[in-house]
């Protein structure tokens, strides 16, 4: 057993210069971990809440209280525990927390302490995280979902649909899949360059664009997939994250940069009209996330061609996964532990999906920096995918590069990589 003897606090800053949480533990053996906690701008209703000070300065968006919490009861509560003891750790914060909401102490506050604790404990272990994490179990490196353009809450609504993402079910390994996207997203951007239609890069490093419509984000990436010199589907596909509970307002989808509102029976006819017109492979949160009845029938109309995927909507909650799997709501989970708020919650989710045979998706949020815990929870918890936003600003390269080393290292010792056989459209 190595035991907790110190725990601090830190605030730190964020992608986007917005104050967030740092943690860090020291064990009696002397290993040390450390997590920053990442921050949503699109977040679900069922999300852990964020603990912020409110007031005038930095817009409210302070995090001194959250802190102070790290530092205070959080650090008195689990002195002298075992940090091996990961559902232990996780479930003293849960209980000492005492909402559902982790609204007490601070969803950002659980979610640092939580995984610098398994950052000690792999220390302790002298393992890198993913081993730690993967125990004997052989691993492959995630297939990467990576944005182009970015819209929606993370370009003030520019394009409706919030992410235009790449996959490259073609592509041999994780290097190759990042090599080829580097080429979509240099297309992409000079596509947009000579349109006069380059307003700069999104919160996740995509292109921000300037469409007619939103389908144009859809027609030109796949011109910039052929203009890089793949093939549209075999070689690179495309995944969409709607957000549309940003758009969703008295039970109708507003389409503001078509000056449209659809219903839901609408909304879900025009997207399974562009999965028969492009080479979509994924869609994401495609209704508010309160509308399961619309979740259900989209799932019923195109679940057997491409991956209905639930962030907003199941929140990484194992409870909601097992209650949509009963209803037949989506067929993938995304997976992002500070939705949740621990460690243990956030596996539990990945295993209720598992379960109920949904895919699963580790995800970044819009709010990021250098730390590249998920990389390590995708690779060590056997997740066949990795958002991570675009391939562009280094809070996202940062995770990007860490799967470079950890493929590098796995050599001939690693799984099949998975992208040949993960979506259904384009499966080897
Ligand atoms: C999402 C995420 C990441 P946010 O909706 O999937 O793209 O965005 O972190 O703002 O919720
Ligand atoms: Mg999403």
């Amino acid at each position: 057993m190595a035991a907790i003897v110190e725990l601090r606090g830190r605030r730190v800053w964020d992608s986007r210069g917005r104050p967030t949480v740092e943690a860090e533990i020291a064990l009696d053996d002397g290993a040390i971990g450390r997590a920053i906690a990442p921050a949503g701008a699109s977040t679900g209703a069922g999300e852990a809440h964020d603990k912020r000070d409110g007031g005038k300065s930095l817009r409210g968006l302070d995090v001194r209280h959250a802190v102070h919490a790290v530092d205070g009861e959080i650090r008195i509560a689990l002195l002298g525990k075992d940090a091996a003891a990961q559902r232990e750790i996780d479930d003293t914060l849960i209980a000492l927390d005492g909402t559902p909401d982790k609204s007490r102490l601070g969803g950002n506050a659980l979610v640092a302490v939580s995984l610098a604790c398994l950052h000690a404990a792999a220390a302790s272990a002298r393992q890198p995280l993913w081993r730690h994490l993967a125990g004997d179990r052989r691993v492959a490196l995630p297939v990467p979902e990576i944005q182009i353009y970015g819209g929606g809450a993370h370009a003030r609504g520019r394009v409706d649909i919030q992410d235009y993402l790449v996959v490259c079910p073609g592509a041999g390994s994780f290097a190759e899949a990042l090599e080829w996207t580097a080429e979509v997203y240099y297309a992409a951007g000079g596509r947009l360059a000579k349109k006069g239609a380059l307003g700069g890069v999104a919160d996740e490093g995509g292109y921000w664009p300037a469409f007619k419509s939103n389908e144009e984000g859809v027609a030109e990436l796949v011109a910039s997939i052929e203009d890089a010199g793949f093939k549209p589907g075999e070689d690179v596909a495309i995944a969409l994250d709607v957000a549309a509970t940003q758009f969703y307002r008295g039970g109708r989808y507003h389409l503001a940069l078509e000056n449209r509102s659809l219903s839901a029976e609408q909304l879900a006819l025009m997207l399974a009209r562009w999965i028969d017109a492009y080479p979509i492979v994924s869609v994401e949160d495609p209704f508010a996330e309160n509308d399961t009845a619309a979740m259900q029938s989209f799932t019923r109309l195109v679940g057997d061609k491409v991956q209905v995927v639930g962030d907003d909507f199941l929140v990484t909650s194992a409870a909601r996964v097992r209650a949509a799997a009963a209803q037949g709501a989506c067929n993938a989970v995304l997976i992002k532990p500070n939705q949740v708020g621990t460690v243990s919650e956030t596996h539990d989710a990945v295993l209720a999906a598992r379960a109920a045979g949904y895919g699963t998706i580790v995800s970044a949020r819009s709010g990021e920096s250098e730390d590249t815990s998920i990389v390590h929870l995708a690779v060590g918890w056997g997740v066949p995918e990795l958002k991570v936003g675009s391939f562009s600003r280094s809070e996202r390269m940062a995770k990007w590069n860490e799967g470079l080393r950890i493929e590098q290292s796995l050599g001939a010792g690693a799984l099949p990589y998975p992208a040949r056989r993960l979506f259904k459209r384009y499966r080897r």
